[in-house]
């Protein structure tokens, strides 16, 4: 299991922890139930065993009991879901994310840094990967960051397993979500959906830096990047 870093991943994690435990408990009751029965009641002559037709009882427990387990995990799963897939804050900072036959590319707006000083300059200022150099991208700890996804070419998937959470890639289409990052450190993600020949090379890499360290990196992305520009 990759280690969650973010708020949400964490969240994700206790629902899936959460999850496989009733599971668990479920097989073991089910199995147990069923090597009981098999044992205790085996045939030991010929001769007809109590008939019984029904038991009222029974059925209210294995009704109930289900139902109960699927309310839970309903509504334990919703509240996540809900949570996880809150809108950004407007003080967010915002990536877009684009995805392309075969790499990424993240382009930050100078105006939606998140919560420190924005730099004096607007415009953007992008990471774009090649096959041979797989682009690294670099985040705050401790602020939301909203991912926009974006592709001009065919379907690709936004993974990062370290986030518990993959978003797809869709020509035309607005998918977004957002992340805090609880820790900091490099970890690296992957296209998720087969998108043609090179497919494989879309590897990328997230730093994960102290907001003071994130503020210094962008100077030095706005100093060196042809791609900064006057909106
Ligand atoms: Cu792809």
């Amino acid at each position: 299991m990759p280690e969650p870093i973010t708020d949400q991943a964490k969240r994700i994690q206790d629902l899936w922890v959460f999850t496989l435990i009733i599971a668990v408990a479920v097989f073991f009751a089910v199995e147990g139930a069923l090597l009981y029965a098999i044992i205790r009641y085996r045939k030991k002559s010929d001769a007809l065993p109590k008939q019984t037709h029904g038991s009222t009882a029974l059925e209210i427990v294995w009704t109930t009991i289900p139902v109960l387990i699927v309310i839970t995990l309903f509504s334990y799963s919703f509240i996540v879901l809900r949570d996880v897939e809150k809108k950004a804050p407007s003080d967010a900072l915002s990536i877009e994310v684009d995805g392309f036959q075969f790499s990424w590319q993240f382009t930050y707006d100078l105006a939606r840094l998140g919560q420190g000083q924005a730099p004096a300059q607007e415009g953007t200022f992008s990471i774009i990967g090649t096959a041979a150099n797989e682009p690294t991208f670099v985040i705050p700890v401790g602020e939301p960051v909203e991912f926009r996804l974006k592709s001009n070419d065919v379907i690709h998937s936004f993974y990062l397993p370290n986030f518990h959470y993959k978003l797809d890639v869709v020509p035309g289409r607005d998918n977004r979500f957002v992340i805090t990052a609880n820790q900091t450190g490099e970890f690296t993600g992957q296209c998720a959906e087969l998108c043609g020949i090179n497919h494989a090379l879309m590897r990328f890499h997230v730093r994960v830096v102290e907001r003071a360290e994130f503020d210094t990196w962008v100077a030095e992305q706005v100093a060196n990047k042809a791609t900064v520009r006057q909106p």
